[in-house]
């Protein structure tokens, strides 16, 4: 789809020799501020860190992480520099989808501990100014929600409604052609009573009626239990999913088929209904009724930039929709990161940016931009990318090390449904849930027990938390560096950002001005394996002086602006006057 250029907001010049012999001048557009530093919600400068439970750290050696185990680790999360861990659900759950298959949405599975632990790891987490976002799975239940149990026991049980049950169009046909996001149709024959239940995803995960204000009002107690727990807000999952076309149209069909062996299908009327919108207020209006500024985080796979503005509503929906285009760029090209960032960064609702490279669904970032031969300086300028743009960042564990992505050697020993049935074209996603590394020895200190629910990676032996955290040039410390400089340098903290604009696909550079005190930051991030030697004029920026402090690295010092050069993936941040 088409893009606005947004080079008219552009204030500089800019110019790239050696490389590239392009020079341009733009006109300097009025400016309006992004950032109210002394208004601001603690969300907008939180360095968010994605915790998923299972495998972060195993405390009873069952060799399944829990929430002791996070406990446990508060303090290396507070040492590198977490705000908030959002934690993947750890609810009562069959674990047919690990934990997003919720049976009862007020407790605590006891294969990751008790209500008692997860209120300690609150109030631990406090202690060290780390807020806990949970996970708030509102699209469906598990099959083994008490709710679902009751509405599939007959067709007039009070709670038939509260799920989307239809007849099948014909004998053994299900009532329309809709898939589900995980293969096969997204119908499920009941026969006790003879309709079908439909499911956006597993055959176990009953998709709730969202149209129907019993769910809704249940729903919203969830919020409310979690936030007088002293949750900070949640993570809102597949929330464009819910709701579906009451008419039962059938979905578009693509050419081609996907990795289950499904025709390809445009969802057109099972994501992204309006009504979503009518019930995002809802939710903001329950965390607004709450101290301490709770956010809403959603995960929202939105095509572009229109759906995702749409997500902050008029600042009454969700604060931090993730990005998902930024995401999924896949290729360390600087054109694409550009236009990605000015969109979002520039979205008619004035909303706050918030992205992520990795997550429990995607592989790490390690194998999509790693070239396999300068994966270590691509990690570094990976976390560039994420902590200093004016964006919330969030992280998944692992990514600061350098954990990468490990898929199961053989189908048997694949246990993410979708990596059964997708084999070999799909194996899953137990490849980025490996457990974390937190040292060399035994199950890299992940579990003492011996039979953990996944492997734990070759790579561990290299990229583990002690090693790193002791070497100075590991990815473990130029996270921390980024971090801190984050919290601490005004203009990467406060500063609005403008893209340096350049047909370079392969030099992504920025500026960060803090309009307050005038704190003034450059940043540069060579996309290529060549080095690259360039110039800026940063004059329209009120920069005077042609050299400025380099905060990464830190040395030389001092760098030219005439003349800086950057190693192949390499990032320079300086500080100019
Ligand atoms: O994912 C929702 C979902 O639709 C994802 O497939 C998403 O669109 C995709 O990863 C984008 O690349 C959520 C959870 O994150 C996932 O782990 C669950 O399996 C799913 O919901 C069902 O609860
Ligand atoms: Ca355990």
């Amino acid at each position: 789809m088409f893009r606005a250029a947004r080079s008219t907001l552009l204030l500089l010049t800019f110019s790239v020799v050696l490389s590239i012999p392009e020079y341009r001048v733009h006109a300097a557009p009025p400016e309006t501020p992004k950032t109210q530093s002394s208004y601001d919600p603690w969300w907008k400068h939180a360095v968010v860190y994605e915790i998923y439970p299972r495998s972060f750290q195993d405390s009873n050696g069952d060799g399944i992480g829990d929430l002791n185990g996070i406990t446990s680790r508060l303090g290396y999360l507070h040492d590198l520099g977490i705000d908030a861990i959002w934690i993947t659900p750890f609810f009562p759950s069959p674990q047919v989808d690990f934990g997003y298959d919720i049976a009862d949405y007020t407790a605590v599975d006891p294969q990751f501990g008790t209500m008692a632990d997860f209120d300690r790891l609150v109030s631990e987490a406090k202690k060290r100014n780390i807020r806990v976002i949970v996970d708030y799975v509102a699209n469906h239940t598990s099959d083994q929600n008490a709710w679902f149990k009751e509405s599939r026991s007959s067709r007039d049980n009070p709670k038939r409604d509260w799920y989307v049950w239809r007849d099948g169009k014909g004998p053994g046909e299900p009532p329309n052609n809709w898939y589900s996001w995980f293969g096969r149709s997204a119908w499920t024959l009941d026969s006790p009573t003879n309709q079908y239940y439909y499911h956006y995803f597993y055959v176990q995960q009953p998709d709730l009626n969202w149209r129907n204000p019993e769910v809704q009002r249940a729903m919203y107690d969830v919020m409310r239990f979690w936030l007088n727990r002293g949750a900070a807000g949640f993570r809102i999952d597949a929330v464009s999913r819910l709701f579906e076309d009451p008419n039962l149209h059938d979905d578009p069909i693509l050419p081609g088929r996907n990795a289950y062996g499904d025709p390809n299908i445009e969802h057109k009327y099972t994501d992204n209904l309006p009504e979503v919108h009518d019930i995002l207020k809802e939710f903001r209006k329950i965390v607004d009724s709450y101290p301490g500024n709770p956010v809403l985080i959603s995960e929202a796979d939105q095509p572009n930039i229109s759906e995702l503005t749409k997500m902050y509503g008029k600042n009454d929906e969700i604060q931090l929709p993730m990005d998902f285009q930024i995401a999924d760029v896949n290729k360390l090209s600087a054109r694409d990161f550009r236009r990605l960032l000015n969109e979002v960064d520039d979205n008619s609702a004035g909303g706050q940016p918030h992205y992520f490279f990795s997550n429990h669904d995607q592989r790490r970032q390690w194998d999509r931009y790693g070239d396999g031969v300068h994966n270590d300086q691509i990690a570094k300028l990976m976390a560039t990318l994420l902590l200093t743009t004016r964006a919330t960042p969030q992280m998944y564990y692992g990514e600061e090390l350098g954990m990468r992505t490990t898929d199961p050697v053989r189908k048997e020993d694949v246990k993410d449904p979708v990596g059964k049935l997708g084999w070999p074209v799909d194996k899953g996603r137990d490849g980025e849930r490996t457990p974390m590394q937190w040292d060399k020895s035994k199950n890299a200190g992940f579990s003492s027990g011996n039979n953990l629910w996944l492997p734990v990676p070759p790579s561990a032996a290299q990229y583990n938390a002690k090693a790193e955290v002791r070497d100075p040039n590991s990815i473990f410390n130029f996270y921390k560096k980024i971090i801190s400089l984050r919290r601490t340098v005004p203009a990467l903290r406060n500063g609005d950002q403008t893209m340096l604009d350049f047909d370079d696909q392969n030099v992504l550079a920025y500026v960060r001005k803090d309009t307050k005190t005038d704190d003034t930051v450059l940043v540069v991030l060579n996309m290529t394996a060549q080095n690259k030697s360039l110039k800026f004029d940063l004059s329209k920026f009120g920069v005077k002086e042609n050299s400025g402090n380099s905060l990464v690295p830190a040395s030389p010092s001092k760098v030219s602006l005439d003349n800086i050069s950057v190693e192949p993936f390499g990032v320079k941040i300086v500080q100019v006057h």
